[in-house]
């Protein structure tokens, strides 16, 4: 089993350290409401800032570089951000795979240096509106996950797939709750048959997109859904928590 929500606020190219106040009460709610595991990416910026001010949340980055150390301008390692305080990577996401051209290997070799530096990975994944309209998806986003995951063995415990279709991005549209839960299903089979029963079954499948207060109680409760990755959301601790309050 996926084991409690996860709802993960990805702040994305938002925040400097006046936005401590809202990580503060984030975590404040986050306490008072431990039957959901709440987490924060913020810029790489604030990364160790939050990391101190907070007690119960997870504090992670949105991205990493897939190497170790070395001549790279203005890139961040993944033992980096686990100095920092980072505890998970979120890696893949559209905004990177597309506008930073990022392919599937560069994504997995950016989560197999997360999890080298002992930390989790939250993997993205989504097709974009022509895939879908061509009525692709399903097959896009298997193949694209199947090319991206890393070989672990311990996948229920360090690996979260969030699902986040292109089209639903900041935009206020989302994926009906049985396009939702169709995928979901489908990420589930290819966990189980990568990682097998086990592990496969307990890794958390997250969706994103648009996720707000008023629509998560009903994507939250579809089927196969474990949580919800959030942006432009997460932004205040009052939307951030009123999803996490949705979901348990
Ligand atoms: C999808 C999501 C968080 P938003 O990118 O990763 O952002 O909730 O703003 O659509």
């Amino acid at each position: 089993m996926a084991g409690r929500p996860y709802i993960v606020g990805n702040w994305k190219m938002n925040g400097t350290r006046a936005m401590l106040s809202e990580a503060r009460a984030i975590d404040r709610a986050a306490q008072r409401h431990m039957k959901v595991e709440v987490a924060l990416a913020p810029p790489y910026t604030l990364i160790h800032a939050v990391h101190r001010e907070v007690e119960q949340i997870g504090v992670g980055a949105q991205d990493c570089h897939p190497g170790i150390d070395g001549a790279f301008t203005g890139d961040i390692s993944a033992t980096m951000l686990a100095d920092a305080g980072a505890k998970f990577v979120i890696v893949g996401h559209s905004e990177r795979r597309v506008g930073h051209g990022e392919s599937n290997d560069l994504v997995r070799e950016k989560a197999q240096a997360a999890l080298d530096a002992g930390m989790r990975v939250i993997m993205c994944c989504g097709e974009d509106a022509p895939t879908r309209d061509a009525g692709k998806a399903i097959q896009f986003v298997t193949g694209q996950l199947k090319a991206s995951l890393p070989e672990m063995a311990d996948a229920g415990e360090r690996l979260t797939v969030a699902y986040e279709p292109i089209w639903a991005i900041g935009t206020g549209n989302n994926a009906t709750t049985d396009d939702i839960s169709e995928m979901h299903r489908e990420i589930r089979k290819l966990l189980v048959s990568l990682y097998g029963e086990e592990q496969g079954s307990a890794v958390r499948i997250l969706y994103g997109g648009s996720v707000k207060p008023d629509n998560a109680k009903a994507i939250l409760a579809a089927d196969e859904v474990n949580g919800a990755l959030v942006g432009g959301a997460s932004l205040t601790a009052d939307s951030f928590m009123g999803i996490a309050l949705a979901a348990g």
